[in-house]
This record gives C-alpha cells, structure tokens and sequence, in this order.
C-alpha cells in the first residue's frame, strides 16, 4: 500500500516542478473543482456567491484559499507517509466542521493530477502519474481512518 522510495522520488520530483508556478496551479484546482463538481462550491460560505468562471478568475479570496489547500498538501506529501502530525489537525476540521466527504478529496485528486498533467506533460509520464495517484490515495485512506476517529463517516 505504501510507496517505494523511488515513487515518492518521482512524487517529490514533479511537485518541485509545480511548486515554483504554486498560485496559478493553485487557483485552476480550485477552479475546476467547483466547476467539475458544484456541490463543492456548497460548503464554502465564503464562495458560495460566485456563479460564473469569471467571478471566481477574479476573486482573491478564491486564490489564497487554493494556497493553502496546495500549501497543506505539499507539506504532506514531502513527509512521504510519515505525515500524522500533519494530517491530525486538518482530519479533525475537516471531518467535525467542514465535513469534507472522502469524495470530495478523490475529486480534487483527480484535478490536481489533470492540472498537472495538463501544464506539465513533459516532466509527468505514466511512471510519475502513477506515483502521484498512490500518493494522494495514501493521503485520503490515512484521513478515512482518522475522520472514523473523529466519528465522521466520511
Ligand atoms: O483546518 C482548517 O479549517 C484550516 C483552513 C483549511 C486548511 C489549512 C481548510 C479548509 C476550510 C476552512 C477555510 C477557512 O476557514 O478559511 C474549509 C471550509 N478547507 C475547507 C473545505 C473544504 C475542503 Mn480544506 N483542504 N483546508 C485546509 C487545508 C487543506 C486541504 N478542503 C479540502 C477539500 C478537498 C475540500 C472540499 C471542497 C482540502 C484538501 C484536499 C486539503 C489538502 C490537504
């Protein structure tokens, strides 16, 4: 279930390769995925009035939300596994506040791996997308077991 050490060589390889153009990536993740999947767009009190591609290009709100999201998760990944102490807190928000189904966290894996995909096609062949499906798999199974211990289902 875990990954080899060269999988997460290839995982912490192309997220060097994102990491510099973060904000732009940032924002397109999040913008697909409200797009992709509207109800995501529901939970959030502080999106929920923008309606169309433009209204939300346009808001920074929008923008540093997809920074911290990516933030969040780039941290994680360089744990590579070990990321308890990272994963603990946001688990708990997510599961007893938010409550972020686990559906939601496969919707913006797939956007994150098509984003990557898309600008970084080069640097991002099948050994590399692989990888980064694993990885991000690792990350959702570890917030699954732990939203249990929070009580939320999920
Ligand atoms: O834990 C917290 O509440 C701190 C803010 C935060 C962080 C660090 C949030 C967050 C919020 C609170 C936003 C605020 O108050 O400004 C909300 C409402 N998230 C959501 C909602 C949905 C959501 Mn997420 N997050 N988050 C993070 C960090 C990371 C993070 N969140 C994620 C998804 C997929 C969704 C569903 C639409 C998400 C992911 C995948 C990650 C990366 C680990």
């Amino acid at each position: 279930m875990g990954l080899s050490d060269q999988e997460w060589q290839r995982v912490l390889e192309i997220w060097g390769k994102v990491e510099p153009d973060l904000p732009v990536h940032a924002q397109e993740v999040i913008i697909r995925m409200f797009q992709r999947h509207p109800e995501t767009l529901e939970h959030f009190d502080k999106f929920k009035h923008l309606k169309t591609l433009d209204e939300m290009k346009s808001s920074e709100e929008l923008k540093k939300h997809g920074m911290t999201v990516l933030n969040a998760l780039g941290r994680i990944l360089k744990r590579k596994g070990q990321h308890e102490a990272e994963l603990r807190p946001l688990a708990q928000t997510h599961a007893t506040k938010h409550k972020i189904p686990i559906r939601y966290l496969e919707f913006i894996s797939e956007v994150i791996v098509g984003v990557i995909a898309d600008q970084y096609s080069a640097d991002f062949g099948a050994d590399s997308q692989a990888a980064m499906r694993k990885a991000l798999e690792v990350f959702r199974n570890d917030m699954a077991s732990k939203y249990k211990e929070f009580g939320f289902q999920g």
